[in-house]
This record gives structure tokens, sequence and C-alpha cells, in this order.
């Protein structure tokens, strides 16, 4: 007699008859990864539990959505309130403010800001006002950095700085990206020469002011103040997309982190406590372009909606608790350390990069500094890494090319638990 499939099993043999690849989301399929993605049943603090009664800790945490951890009790408490109240109006309503208050006294560069469902209709939203209010067609970002799946941002590099973008996914005409100037990331030349070719046809340029989507990659010295020069001189709007960075680096995000203003930041993941989220804001002038004040049009059914402006209002109050951000420093800079002497004790060629509360281990040299450096990753070994996390109770995220995330949730015996798992995790796969 066959044994019974476990549950995961099971669930997920049904996930994929209903959706493509199994998921709702391509990153969840572990293909990069390899094995059966886990079918999560809940969370609470820094660990999840999979169907089959498996427990991990967690360094996924929603893609850095839940800084607070899985199940914080503030935003449950706030959630069971706001849907006492009803779940959607589709009218003003005082959450949004309250959350919106939240978000500026932290961020002042946002003098006006909207709510969106998720961090794509954020970037796609700061782009088209961006192009509305410098009346301008051309966009510049980097490769590597990702801001979401709205067709104008998902290009490769063409030949040349000076080149056009080319669809970076099936499905995305060649006209959708023509506009789309995509740069290495922290290279200032090739900066100063789209500049240089393209000037006055620029409206915005798009960065993660420290990447995560290629793993997580810091910018080089001076290469943001840069940007920010560049942009100004020549009348364009630097757009900080900020929806993994924003409450994640401190209550100011990059901008504040970096010392620098952006014309138009855009948010996501945090602010939402979980919930779908995106937000974009900057400057006035920029913003009032928006309909109903000005010709350009952006809207959505659910944007602002009160039981997601009731978790992350919660989210960014827990988050005002002074303490909070020098714990999460305290626990990220001990996982660094802990991971960082654990590469050296196994001999094995990788490193560790880490930004406030966000990582990657990459299975490089040295830091990479773009998304070449990044793509020369060890990416089979780096699945062999994560397996052999899993198996000891530690779910990272499946993809060389992402960040870690603690939480205020992970303990100090948890990141210890952590380093051990690390430590075994390469010597076994070295
Ligand atoms: P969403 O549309 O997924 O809410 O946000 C898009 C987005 C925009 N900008 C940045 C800097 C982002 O990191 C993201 C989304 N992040 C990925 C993980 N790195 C989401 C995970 C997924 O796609 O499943």
């Amino acid at each position: 007699m066959t044994p019974a499939a476990a549950p995961s099993t099971k669930v997920f043999a049904e996930s994929e008859r209903l959706f493509p690849g199994g998921v709702n989301s391509p990153v969840r399929a572990f293909r990069a990864v390899g094995g059966q993605p886990v079918v999560i049943r809940e969370g609470r603090g820094a660990r999840i539990t999979d169907l089959d009664g498996r427990e991990f800790l967690d360094y996924v945490t929603s893609w850095g959505a839940l800084i607070l951890g899985h199940a914080p009790v503030a935003v449950t408490r706030a959630l069971h309130e706001a849907i006492g109240r009803g779940t959607s109006f589709g009218m003003p309503t005082p959450y949004e403010v309250d959350l919106a208050r939240l978000i500026t006294s932290a961020l002042p560069s946002l003098q006006r800001l909207r709510f969106v469902n998720s961090g794509t209709e954020a970037t796609m939203s700061a782009l088209r006002v961006a192009r509305g209010f410098t009346g301008r067609h051309r966009i510049v970002k980097f490769a590597g950095c990702y801001h979401g799946h709205a067709d104008l941002l998902l290009a490769q590099a063409g030949s040349g700085v000076a080149t056009l973008g080319v669809p970076g996914s099936a499905g995305v005409p060649a006209a959708a990206v023509a506009d789309t100037v995509v740069l290495p990331y922290n290279d200032r030349e090739a900066v100063a020469q789209a500049f240089a070719a393209f000037r006055d046809e620029i409206a915005a340029v798009i960065v993660e002011p420290v990447a995560a989507n290629m793993g997580v990659v810091r910018p080089a010295p001076g290469f943001l103040d840069d940007l920010r020069e560049v942009t100004a001189r020549a009348g364009a709007a630097l757009i900080f997309d900020e929806v993994i960075t924003g409450f994640r680096l401190g209550p100011g995000g990059a901008q504040e982190r970096y010392g620098i203003t952006p014309d138009l930041t855009t948010l996501g993941k945090i602010i939402g406590g979980g919930l779908p989220v995106g937000a974009y804001g900057g400057r006035a002038e920029i913003m009032e372009m928006l309909a109903p004040l000005g010709p350009v049009y952006q809207a959505g059914t659910l944007a602002g909606n009160p039981v997601t402006m009731a978790a992350g209002g919660a989210t960014l109050r827990e988050l005002s608790e002074p303490t909070i951000y020098g714990a999460l420093e305290a626990r990220s800079t001990a996982l660094e350390r802990g991971v960082a002497e654990a590469i050296g004790a196994a001999g094995i060629e990788a490193c560790v990069v880490r930004e406030a509360s966000m990582l990657t281990v990459f299975f490089t040299p040295r830091p990479p500094m773009n998304f070449a450096e990044a793509s020369s990753a060890d990416t089979a070994r780096f699945g062999r890494f994560f397996q052999a996390m899993l198996r000891r109770g530690v779910l990272l995220p499946p993809s060389q090319f992402e960040a870690w995330f603690v939480s205020a949730a992970h303990t100090e015996a948890e990141i210890e638990t952590t380093v051990r798992a690390v430590s075994e995790a390469l010597r076994e796969i070295r």
C-alpha cells in the first residue's frame, strides 16, 4: 500500500492544477533551488509552519513586508477592530489619513502621496506622473533592479548605454520598452553617457537606492549623490524605489540614510503590515498633475483600503518605538558576523553583504557591485545551501538574487540557531 501523500504534497498538486507552476508569484515555485515548495499553514513571530507540521525560522518574512514578524499582536488587534467597521468603502476615510500622516512625518519628501495596492502599481504610476510632469518620454533604470512587472520596466539592457531597452519578458512588445534605457548599477560613467545622449528626453531615473533584487548590492560612494545632481541638472525626476528599503533601513528609509531627497518615492510591503499595498509620492507640483487635479490618470478600487491602512498604521506605530531599530541592528549584525565567520571557517568562496536588517550570502569571491557581478554567483551551490538550510529548519529566500530579512521577532537565540545551521550547511556543501 503506497503511503498517503503528505498534506503539503497533496495541496501543492492541487495548486499545480489551478495556478501556473502552482504559485501566484514565480519565485515561490523554488525553481531556482529545486524541490517542492513549502506550503504554509501559519506563522508566528519569526517562525512559520508548513502543512506537514515542519517549523522554519523565516527569513523571507513575506519578501520583507513583515518587519515585526508574523501575527504581531498590535497588528492583529488593529485588523480585528478595522474589519468590524467594514472592509472597504470606496470613499475617503480617516484611516488613510492616519497612515499617510505616519508616512509623511517619517518621509517629509512625500509632500503628496497616493495609496495603491502593490509596488508594481506604485512604480508604474510614479513613472507616468513623472512623464506627465516633464512632458518627456524616456526613463532610465538599472540592470538587476526590480520595480515590479509593469511592461515599461520589464526591459533588459540594449547593446550600449545609448541603445534602447529590449523586452525582458515575452508579451512585452518592443514598443513598450523602446523608451526604457537600462544601465549598469553603480556605473556613473554610463549615467553620464546616457544623459549626454538623451538629456532633455529623460523624464525620470528610477533606482533601488540600496538594491535588494539582485541580492543586496550597496550603492558605491557618490553613486546616489551623482544621480541626484545629474537628474536635477537635466530636469528629470529622481525616483527612489523604496518598496523594500522604506521603513526597513530606518524610519526615513534610504533617503534619510544617504541624505538624498528624491523627487518621487515608491513604497510597499512594510507600510501595509502584510496586506496588499503600495504608495507613491513626492513633490506637490509633480503629484498634483494627477487626476482629479491634473491630466495624469491613475485610479484603484481598493486604494487606501481601510483594513490595509489599519495594518500599516499599527506597524508603523510599533516601529516608532525608540529601541526597535537598534534591536534590529544588533540582531542583524550578529547574524552577519556569524555568517562571515562560518564562511571563513568553511573555506568556501562566498561573502555576506548587509544593509541594516537585510542581507545576502553571495557565492562569489567578493561583494558584487552590479548585476553582471551578482550573476557570476555559483547559483547551483546556492541551491545546495538553500536545501541544507531548509533541512535544518531555516527558510531562506529561494533565490541567490534575493535578500534575507531579519524581523523584530527574531530573538538572539534564533539568530544563534541560524548561524549554527549556516556553519553546518556550508561545511556540507563545500
Ligand atoms: P509588488 O508589485 O510585488 O508588490 O512590488 C514590486 C516591487 C517593486 N519594487 C521593489 C524594490 C521590489 O522589491 C518589488 C517586489 N519585490 C519582490 C521580491 N524581491 C516581490 C516578491 C515576488 O515577486 O513574489
